[in-house]
């Protein structure tokens, strides 16, 4: 059983209170470890650490030595590759098959890709003729925005995480970070790394707990967070929005959708199986660019749905560990009761279940675990709920459709706005239909295809502000014009 403690200062610390509460491992129930719970203590702790280290030796490091500290950040992560791919897997159960070439080496490349990104980024200037003709030069001058709350989701924890701490620690600010309660473990294991690489006390802060009257709350409420930055629910963004209201604080949400992928007929029907199969059924369903609704062109649909169906007959349900298994429970016995309601709610609404729509029998060792079958589910109406609310599950509606018009009103037909995945070999046709969605990214012939260089957001209800790339610098740094009469 590991002890899961704040990590304050540069060092481990436990809360006041004593509080802790139980981190159960989603394969099989199992109590895994006991988390401790911050208070408004802690958290104010942290907050002051993390104040006061942008005036310590962290303040005064160059560019180029930020840069090189987290390039042995991701160094370090990549010596300690295993035990923070077992950590990760523990805490989700999620495939090391997955976890080995998604999780575990993006949240290493975050602190690369972001500290070259950021070192290499010109600054503005302009020269502005004045009167006396002697003229003045306008030079735009960066500075950290200050202390960065990191308030994260649960599905993917080392790497949505390090993709804000990444970035903000590149522009010189300092974090506090509140990681979800249910995957407090490679949160606190970066905690090590830093101390390791020696990056100073106080830049890298970590608080455990849950949102309402607990550390998401308290963290997003301190008069001395400078700006927040999250991933997770969009109604968790409104609460947060809320908070961030006090003291006009900056933030950048991102929030959850509900994607469409469009399959025309003139698409390579194997490559658009293979990707929407992994858009909708990769690390169980729980990534936020997932795609829930399929529209498909009707010539192809049947043969179309036939392949997705022998697809997800073949998807390999079985421990982390498991070389063969690429498919593993959701994050929780809670979310699989969410996920659950769906799958009863598709079939009062009328869906006829393709495939799945219900929970596997893993056996006896098993069984008490998070696990769901992947599920697909055709018949609903435009206005079901199960194709309106974000499911964040192992699941997705295929609907035929009959023209271009037809199928950008119904991919945009949703509240929210995230990504976006089109399947057709005309060229044109995806540019005009990509132009045409209302999502912050599109994938043409692909899906979760990154490039950390590109903005990253949602339109909509997905989400407020870009990250990614020289995008972040909005958020992260606050920008100072200094104008020099000449
Ligand atoms: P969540 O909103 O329940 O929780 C996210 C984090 O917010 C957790 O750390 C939680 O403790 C904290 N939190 C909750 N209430 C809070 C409050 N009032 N104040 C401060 N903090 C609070 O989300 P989740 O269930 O962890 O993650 C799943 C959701 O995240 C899905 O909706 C998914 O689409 C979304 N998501 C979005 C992206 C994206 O990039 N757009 C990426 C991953 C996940
Ligand atoms: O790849 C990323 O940078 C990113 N933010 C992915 C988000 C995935 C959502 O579940």
């Amino acid at each position: 059983m590991t002890e899961f403690k704040h990590f304050i200062n540069g060092e481990y610390v436990a809360s006041r209170s004593g509080k802790t509460f139980d981190n159960r491992c989603p394969v099989d129930n199992r109590l895994i470890g006991q988390v401790h719970e911050a208070g408004r203590d802690e958290v104010d702790a942290a907050v002051k650490a993390a104040k006061a280290a942008l005036k310590g030796p962290w303040g005064q490091l160059t560019q180029a030595q930020r840069t090189a500290l987290l390039h042995k950040v991701a160094d370090r992560i990549n010596e300690r590759f295993d035990e923070f791919l077992e950590a990760e897997c523990r805490d989700t159960g999620k495939p090391y098959s997955i976890a080995s070439h998604i999780d575990i080496p993006r949240g290493a490349a975050n602190f690369t890709a972001f500290a070259e990104t950021l070192a290499n980024h010109p600054t503005e200037g302009f020269r502005l003729d004045t009167p006396d003709g002697k003229g003045a030069l306008n030079v735009g001058h960066r500075t950290p925005k200050g202390v960065i709350a990191v308030i994260a989701p649960w599905n993917l924890p080392l790497l949505l995480m390090t993709w804000k701490v990444g970035p903000a620690l590149a522009c010189g600010n300092t974090v506090v970070v509140k990681p979800s309660e249910e995957t407090p473990a490679t949160t606190t294991l970066l905690g090590e790394v830093m101390n390791e690489c020696g990056v100073p006390p106080g830049v890298f802060n970590v608080v455990h707990g849950f949102g309402p009257d607990s550390a998401g709350e308290f963290l997003t409420s301190h008069p001395l967070v400078d700006a927040i930055t999250f991933t997770g629910e969009t109604r968790t963004g409104e609460a947060i929005m809320k908070a961030a209201a006090v003291g006009l604080r900056n933030i950048s949400l991102e929030c959850g959708g509900k994607n469409p992928g469009i399959v025309f007929a003139d698409c390579d029907l194997e490559k658009a199986v293979e990707g929407t199969m992994r858009s909708a059924f990769v690390n169980c369903g729980q990534v936020c660019l997932g795609t829930e609704r399929v529209y498909v062109e009707r010539p192809i649909f049947d043969a179309f749905l036939a392949r997705m169906k022998e697809e997800v007959a073949k998807l390999k349900l079985g421990r982390p560990q498991d070389p063969q298994a690429n498919f593993g429970p959701l994050v929780s016995q809670e979310h699989r009761d969410k996920v659950l309601s769906y799958y009863r709610l598709a079939v009062e609404e009328g869906a006829t279940v393709e495939i799945g729509g219900g929970i596997p029998d893993m056996g006896a060792e098993l069984n008490d675990g998070a696990w769901v079958e992947p599920t697909i589910w055709t018949g609903l109406s435009d206005d079901a709920r199960v194709i309106r609310e974000e499911i964040f599950g192992p699941c997705c509606h295929i609907r035929p459709f009959d023209s271009e018009e037809e199928v950008i009103r119904l991919a945009n037909d949703t509240d929210y706005g995230l990504a976006a995945a089109i399947w057709t070999e005309s060229s044109s046709r995806a540019v005009r239909v990509a132009e045409q969605m209302e999502a912050g990214i599109v994938w043409v012939n692909s899906w979760f295809l990154r490039d950390l260089r590109t903005a990253f957001g949602g339109a909509k209800q997905s989400g407020i502000g870009r990250e990614g790339g020289v995008h972040g610098l909005e958020f992260y740094t606050e920008l100072k014009n200094i104008c020099i009469k000449l």
